[in-house]
């Protein structure tokens, strides 16, 4: 077990917050077409036009970098430490000997890549190639926690091929009617074949940590990552959304603000049965009001859909960063007793994120607990009473 006062400290993602990581938006290039992406101009207007390549124009990185250093000013002011990476050229393109891709993306969305579990640091795999790289751009940073703090542990998942033999690249032209019906049954663009998760599509609660099955997790991730954190005393929990099509990063679907307490996305209920871990254990689910834009309001680049507003920033049980337009959001936090500090970050949209996806806490003060101390180990189907064969 880790000391109190260790550097990387983290488990959970409402404990007082004390060290993050905030990204940056230099040399940011747009994402790539890959097998495992297909990008879409956001706005109903320019669905059909192709959408841009290389590297952002430079005012879009000013906008997005201001946005990024007022977030970072904001978190000083409130007495946390803020740490920023130093992004590669992304401009040019990757070759490995198991793929190519003609540029990466950006280093906006730590908390896409990197995670912080108690003591450990756990650099994920990714799901595209673009992405294949982009923990170097906390490499230095994770050599000085490693240096400095002799608790810290530091696990680099195993790296995918990402060959082409690893997505199945007709998906994205599958009709909707298949589509849909592969995706009820969690199949996506990337196969089972081996180990793939996104880092941000974990939550973490405790000793326990929810994880989705999703675009860019696949089930053998979920499995590594089970091999991997129950040894160390942490209980893996998949979740699945069957509403969302298009399943990527649990922090926009399922956010825990304290304990006993998750805002949930009213479009993406939890798989029947799997709120029963919750609800057994005295949490409340309360649905997030709609966003104050549609999907097709959404900036003209942005990947992600309108319930980024749910992506806010908990630095602490009662204080949540949120974005400044989601004011209905924000009254609901409000009347569930935060204290809301509203900042304006939809010019970081368009890199795949809001203010969560945009950050990587290191350090909250806090210890592993039990937030779940009555969990039924019996599998969900028998849970639910089917027969299980
Ligand atoms: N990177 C978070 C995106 C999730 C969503 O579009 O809902």
């Amino acid at each position: 077990m880790p000391e109190a006062g260790s550097l990387v400290n983290s488990w959970n993602e409402w404990d007082p917050l004390r060290e993050i990581v905030v990204g940056v938006a230099d040399n940011a290039c747009f994402e790539p077409r890959e097998p495992g992406y297909r990008p879409q101009l956001r706005t109903r207007d320019g669905r059909d036009a192709a959408f841009p390549t290389g590297p952002k124009p430079a005012e879009m990185i000013e906008r997005a970098t201001e946005q990024l250093d007022a977030l970072a000013l904001l978190l000083r002011s409130q007495g946390i430490t803020v740490r920023r990476p130093e992004p590669p050229v992304l401009a040019d393109a990757v070759r490995t000997p198991t793929f190519e891709v003609a540029n990466q993306y950006c280093v906006v969305c730590p908390r896409d890549v990197m995670i912080t579990l108690g003591n450990e640091i756990l650099e994920a795999t990714m799901s595209r190639r673009a992405r294949y790289f982009e923990y170097q751009a906390y490499r230095k940073l994770v050599y000085e926690y490693w240096h400095a703090d002799p608790g810290m542990e530091w696990t680099v998942a195993p790296k995918p091929s990402m060959s082409d033999a690893m997505y199945r690249e007709d998906f994205w032209d599958w009709p909707l009617e298949k589509r849909h019906r592969k995706m009820r049954s969690f199949e996506f663009c990337v196969t089972q074949d081996e180990v793939v998760f996104d880092a941000a599509d974990m939550s973490r609660f405790g000793r326990d940590v929810v994880v989705q099955e999703s675009m860019t997790t696949n089930r053998t991730g979920i499995h590594w990552l089970k091999r991997h954190l129950e040894p160390r005393g942490f209980r893996v929990h998949p979740v699945h959304f069957p509403l969302d099509f298009f399943l990527s990063h649990i922090d926009c679907t399922f956010v825990p603000l304290r304990p006993g307490l998750v805002l949930t996305n009213p479009e993406r209920p939890l798989r029947e049965g799997e709120e029963q871990m919750f609800l057994r254990n005295g949490w409340e689910l309360v649905d997030a009001p709609q966003p104050t834009s549609s999907n097709d309001e959404m900036p003209r680049y942005c990947q992600s859909s309108k319930w980024l507003s749910m992506n806010v920033l908990s630095l602490s049980p009662t204080k949540v960063v949120c974005e400044e337009q989601e004011k209905p959001l924000q009254d609901l936090l409000d009347k569930l007793n935060f204290e809301v500090l509203p900042i304006p970050f939809r010019d970081v949209f368009e890199y795949g994120g809001s203010l969560h996806c945009a950050t990587w806490d290191i350090n909250r003060v806090g210890m592993v607990e039990d937030y779940f101390p009555r969990l039924d180990y019996r599998p969900l189907a028998q849970q639910r009473g089917e027969r299980v064969t």
